[in-house]
Formats: structure tokens, C-alpha cells, sequence
């Protein structure tokens, strides 16, 4: 497959991230919080906003189609801490390419984020897991067959070759168990969607050692690290994995377990923001 590559991704972050310090008139950022699906309920947990910016003022976004996923960047200030807040994203299956899907990554990173965390919703393929439980993302399975680093990287940035063997930081992973001792750990499957698996689909991804099943996150760690940031991802279980669950499920019962654990999940970030 032959990807369709922007002219300078690298370029248009830098160029968004020079608008979103301007905007904020803050010289630089520490911290980025990408909000995925079901997450809404977790950004006025995470502080009050400063400033909200549509990512259309940015440039280079693409604008999210999905519900529950608002165009917008927030930014929040912990003491000395400038946080920002993306209240969505994009996806593969919105028929955006990779550079595009990582562009707020890229942008927050560009922006002078050290530090990026990934919250999604996911299906949960690990039997021991529950509705509405947040699991700490340990590692990934990227199935998509695409990279945000195929194509030209300009002179300047780290090798494409990028290194993966802790994609997602142990030492967040162990400060957010520092304050929620109960949080699990699981391997994440981002597949391109945007239909659900097959009940067969989750048995090949459960022996592949899945415990999770989503459509993002990957992507945005693979562009995070490339760039030396440091990643923590966070899934909240909003359904068992085709084939895991017996009876349906009722879908009212599934939007108000994560609304009520993204809110706690928020209470979370908002602690371990200042500590990162
Ligand atoms: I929420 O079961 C959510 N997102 N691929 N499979 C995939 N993505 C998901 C699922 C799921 N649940």
C-alpha cells in the first residue's frame, strides 16, 4: 500500500505548535492528554481550562467525524505545570492517513510536551476484565500495517528506526499504580476498524496475547516515541470482545459505567499530571 504523504507532516506540527503557543501565550508545554471516546467525562476532572482552541485554528487537523469526539485543545495549568488537553482525535477508519492521526501528538511534542498520554476506549479480550474497568496500557499489537513514520522523515529528527522495547513507560505505568494500586496492566490490539471483530478474530487475538482491542492509540505512541516522549495509555472497558459475552449488551448500562469511570479515571490524571 502506498501511503499519500502531506507535504512535511514534521513541518505543519511545528507550524500548529508555533499557533498553539501564540494562542496560549505560553512560551512552551509539559505535558499532552489525548481524550478518546467516552473520555469527555474525564477533562473537567483533569482542571480548568485557561483556554480552549478548535483544532481549525491550528492547521494541519483534520476534524474529528465521531461522536463524542469534540474539535478542540484545552489549556490547563497545574501550578507550574501547562497541560494540554485534546478533547479527541482522529482515526484510520475516518479514512485519515497516519501522519494525520498523530498530528496532535506530533504538535503537543513540537510544542515542548515531554510527556503524552493516551486514553481510548476498548474492548476488553481478556475474560477477567469488566465493564467499565480503566486497564493500563503495557505494550501494543500494531495490526493496522501502517506506521506514521513511512515516508520522509526532514533532516533533524531521530532515525525512523525507531525503538519500541518500552513503548509505554514503565515508570508512569508504576506512578499511576502509586495512586490507584487496583489499576491492571494489558497489552493493547489497534486494529484499522471500523467494524468490530469476528468472535474468531478475538481468539487469534487473545492467543496473539491481546488483552485489549481498539482503533488508535498505537499509532500515537509509535510517533510519540519516535520523538523521544514519554507515553502513558490508558483503555477503559466499554465491552467484551465479540464472542465473550453471552447476552447483548445493554448499551445505557456500558456510556454510564464509562461516564462514571472516566470521571474517576480525570481525578487520576489531574493527580499524576503535576508528578510527570
Ligand atoms: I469501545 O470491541 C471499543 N472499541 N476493534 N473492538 C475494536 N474497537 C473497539 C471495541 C472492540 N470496543
Amino acid at each position: 500500500m502506498t501511503d499519500v504523504h502531506a507535504a512535511d507532516p514534521f513541518a505543519q506540527a511545528e507550524a500548529s505548535a508555533a499557533t498553539l503557543k501564540r494562542l496560549a501565550g505560553a512560551p512552551d508545554f509539559d505535558a499532552a492528554v489525548v481524550l478518546g471516546s467516552g473520555w469527555l467525562a474525564a477533562a473537567d476532572a483533569i482542571g480548568a481550562a485557561e483556554l480552549e482552541v478548535p483544532l481549525a485554528d491550528l492547521g494541519g487537523f483534520e476534524l474529528p467525524t465521531t461522536e463524542g469526539h469534540a474539535p478542540a485543545v484545552r489549556y490547563i495549568k497545574h501550578g507550574n505545570h501547562r497541560i494540554l488537553l485534546f478533547l479527541g482525535r482522529v482515526h484510520m477508519y475516518e479514512g485519515y492517513a497516519p501522519h494525520t492521526v498523530v498530528h496532535g501528538v506530533r504538535t503537543a511534542i513540537a510544542a515542548g510536551c515531554r510527556t503524552v498520554v493516551l486514553t481510548n476506549a476498548a474492548g476488553g479480550v481478556n475474560p477477567a476484565y469488566a465493564v467499565g474497568q480503566p486497564v493500563l496500557i503495557s505494550d501494543h499489537l500494531n495490526l493496522t500495517g501502517r506506521s506514521p513514520l513511512s515516508g520522509p522523515i526532514p533532516a533533524g529528527y531521530p532515525s525512523r528506526f525507531t525503538d519500541l522495547t518500552e513503548a509505554y513507560s514503565r515508570r508512569l505505568r508504576d506512578l499511576a499504580r502509586r495512586h490507584d494500586p487496583a489499576l491492571t496492566e494489558g497489552v493493547y490490539a489497534m486494529l484499522p476498524g471500523p467494524h468490530y471483530e469476528t468472535p474468531a478474530e478475538i481468539r487469534m487475538l487473545r492467543t496473539a496475547g491481546a488483552d485489549l482491542v481498539g482503533m488508535s492509540t498505537a499509532l500515537e505512541t509509535i510517533a510519540a516515541r519516535h520523538l523521544g516522549a514519554e507515553v502513558l495509555a490508558i483503555s477503559l472497558v466499554t465491552n467484551p470482545a465479540a464472542g465473550l459475552s453471552e447476552q447483548p449488551l445493554d448499551h445505557r448500562e456500558v456510556l454510564d459505567a464509562a461516564r462514571a469511570s472516566a470521571a474517576r479515571i480525570g481525578e487520576l490524571l489531574a493527580a499524576l499530571l503535576p508528578q510527570m
